[in-house]
């Protein structure tokens, strides 16, 4: 289906596309303006990391959304733009195996989604707020489509995977791009109009972790305890101990065996 609204800017390199599409933003871009690069030469994570985003291997983008939610909902939107990749990374893994396990397709809160075990896609959410209220937000997504295993780097090459390393197709950028944009803009506007509860539901459903223990870098210090899912906000819920205690944002990795903290 035809988004309307859909202002897609496309570059063949650019520094950033989150960079590109924040100044924009405050510019007054409208809502739905996508910044499209096929390739970025200061990719980010979050924390100041890297993402890598070599030319024509992946999908690097950022939407500008101006949702009118409250500010402790918006981590929200990182769980409907993880759901929604979930959805578009399952529908092309089904076109070509239609048995394809879905419990293969995983998210691990915050913004990560993982095919069997390995990081196919990162979201990076900015934020921009006025008067106690949302100015922009801007969601940058990094997308793995075509890459080989060499083409990652050596860091990261056991952690990471491309649609292309599980199908073994080549995707087309410009036609993956339109149908992950129309979907994520459906399920977008189903989330704002009807609320965000099935979306915490199903977000818990897919989520790596449940009921298991875990450590958790807060940055200042790390803490361990066991997932017991997530609140009405979208934030982790953790029993630190027999106590209960809600983590905004922050890094998962699991616990086999004796603690390490
Ligand atoms: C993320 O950060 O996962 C958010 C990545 C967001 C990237 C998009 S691309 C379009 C838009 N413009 C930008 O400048 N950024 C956004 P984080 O959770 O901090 O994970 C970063 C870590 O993922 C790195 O430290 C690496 O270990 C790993 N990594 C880097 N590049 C990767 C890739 N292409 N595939 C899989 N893993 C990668």
């Amino acid at each position: 289906m035809k988004i309307d609204k859909l202002n897609l800017l496309e570059f063949a390199t650019i520094g950033s596309t989150n960079e590109k599409a924040v100044e924009l933003a405050e510019e007054g871009a409208p809502e739905w303006t996508v910044v499209f690069a096929r390739k970025q030469t200061r990719g980010k994570g979050r924390y100041q990391r890297v993402w890598e985003s070599p030319a024509d291997l992946g999908l690097w983008f950022s939407v500008v959304l101006r949702p009118e939610i409250e500010l402790n909902q918006l981590n929200l939107i990182n769980l409907v733009t993880a759901l929604s990749i979930r959805e578009f990374i399952l529908g092309q893994l089904q076109n070509q195996v239609k048995t394809y396990w879905p419990e293969r397709v995983k998210l691990k809160w915050p913004n990560d989604v993982l095919v069997e075990g390995k990081k196919i896609c990162g979201i990076l959410l900015e934020s921009s707020i006025r008067k106690n209220k949302i100015f922009h937000l801007v969601v940058g997504i990094g997308l793995n489509l075509n890459q080989k295993k060499e083409n990652f780097s050596a860091d990261i090459r056991a952690g990471a995977t491309s649609l292309k390393l599980l199908t073994g197709l080549t995707y087309d950028l410009n036609k993956s791009l339109e149908a992950f944009l129309s979907l994520y803009y459906h399920r977008i506007i189903k989330a704002l109009s009807s609320g965000f509860s099935n979306v915490v539901k199903s977000y818990q459903k897919n989520m790596l972790y449940l009921g298991e223990l875990v450590g958790l870098d807060l940055g200042e210090k790390k803490i361990e305890g066991i997932v017991q899912g997530l609140n009405e906000r979208g934030f982790l819920v953790l029993n630190v101990n027999g106590a209960q205690k809600i983590i905004s944002a922050g890094d998962l990795w699991q616990i086999n065996g004796k603690s390490k903290i």
